[in-house]
């Protein structure tokens, strides 16, 4: 697939700086890190729940969120959360606890994987529900646009979320009501076991923004500048009024559709083919370093960051207690008064 969507002719970005880049590679060093952990934890029988894995997907989340404010934007997200979660500024500790089924855990250990959600941080939640996502973006996006404090919503989804009546509604809200939104398309391969090759109609999802008068593009998930690109430009049209964009990012999931997923619809040597062709974060670190931005030092410490990191995020959580019965009934309604 190329890159034939792109509608606008804005200047490109400027590069990051040193210190977004350390921030990006941080992001998404932690998100790799985190996610590894999780697997070896749900094997070892630890974790209570579903869980979906987003190692593979990191430059994603990264190159979207690395434009993005803590304050006015906000951003939804999807059953595939912790990178979304990770890369919006949702404390790594409270996660886990929130996963281990903590009363510590960002949603008091009632929520899991598949719901946490952080307000303070913009971040209105993972989800369960397939393209559950874009409509609420569309809700933010209204009141940003309403507030007129320059606010975006982004909508993260994936290949299958993309096939959904509610994705497309969205869609088209957005665009009739020149929404300041961003629709990040997240192409894995895959909805569970059914190939996007089959199940993608017109074989773009990109291509569909044109059929919505929006902009689209369509970028490289192994390429975190691809993506910081396309993101930013998007992000730049929807605070200028320029309206909504759709970009859909080609990436590989490296674990299976959930954790315990056998993956018999896969090539046995698929997985391996990407982790060693078109890794995000090995490609990150060679893109840095053959430019002289940062040194392998820098990006080995962060390595070492992360993994001190997400260690005592898992021994904290271990340690934390869980809800009582008496917790049953908090946290359940919202009063706006
Ligand atoms: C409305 C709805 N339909 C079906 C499901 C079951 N389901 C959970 S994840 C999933 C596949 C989603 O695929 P995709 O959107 O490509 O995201 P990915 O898992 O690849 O990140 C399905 C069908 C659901 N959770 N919600
Ligand atoms: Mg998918």
């Amino acid at each position: 697939m190329t890159d034939v969507l792109r509608t606008t002719e804005a200047a490109r970005l400027p590069r990051p700086d040193a210190a977004a880049l350390l921030s990006a590679y941080r992001t998404m060093r932690t998100v790799r890190t985190f996610e590894e952990r999780l697997h070896e934890a749900f094997a070892a029988g630890e974790i209570p729940g579903f869980v979906h894995l987003y190692a593979g997907q990191e430059a994603s989340a990264a190159g979207v969120c690395a434009h993005l404010d803590d304050a006015r934007d906000v951003l939804a997200s999807t059953h595939r959360g912790h990178g979304h979660c990770i890369a919006k500024g949702v404390d790594v500790k409270a996660m886990m606890a929130e996963i281990y089924g903590r009363a510590s855990g960002v949603c008091h250990g009632k929520g899991g994987s598949m719901h946490i959600a952080d307000l303070g941080r913009g971040m209105l939640g993972a989800n369960g529900i397939v393209g559950g996502g874009p409509p609420l973006i569309c809700g933010a996006a209204l009141a940003a646009k309403v507030r007129g404090d320059g606010g975006v919503g982004v909508a993260f989804f994936g290949d299958g979320g993309s096939n959904q009546g509610t994705t497309l509604e969205s869609l088209n809200l957005a665009s009739v009501w020149h929404l300041p939104a961003v629709f990040v398309a997240e192409n894995n391969g895959y909805a569970e076991t059914t190939a996007a090759g089959w199940s993608v109609g017109g074989g773009s999802i990109a291509a569909r923004a044109a059929a919505f008068g929006i902009a689209g593009e369509s970028v490289d998930g192994s390429d975190f500048f691809a993506v910081y690109e396309a993101a930013g430009q998007a992000v730049a049209r929807a605070r200028s009024g320029g309206g909504p964009t759709l970009i859909e990012v080609r990436l590989e999931r490296y674990y299976g559709h959930f954790e315990g997923d056998a993956q018999t619809y896969r090539a046995p040597d698929e997985v391996a083919r990407a982790r060693s062709g078109r890794d995000c974060l090995t490609r990150f670190r060679q893109q840095v370093t053959g430019a002289r931005e940062l040194t392998l030092e820098q990006l080995d410490s962060i390595d070492a960051e992360a993994a001190r990191l997400v260690d005592d995020a898992v021994s904290e959580a271990m340690a934390a207690p869980p809800p009582t019965a008496a917790d049953l009934e908090t946290d359940v309604y919202v009063s706006y008064r």
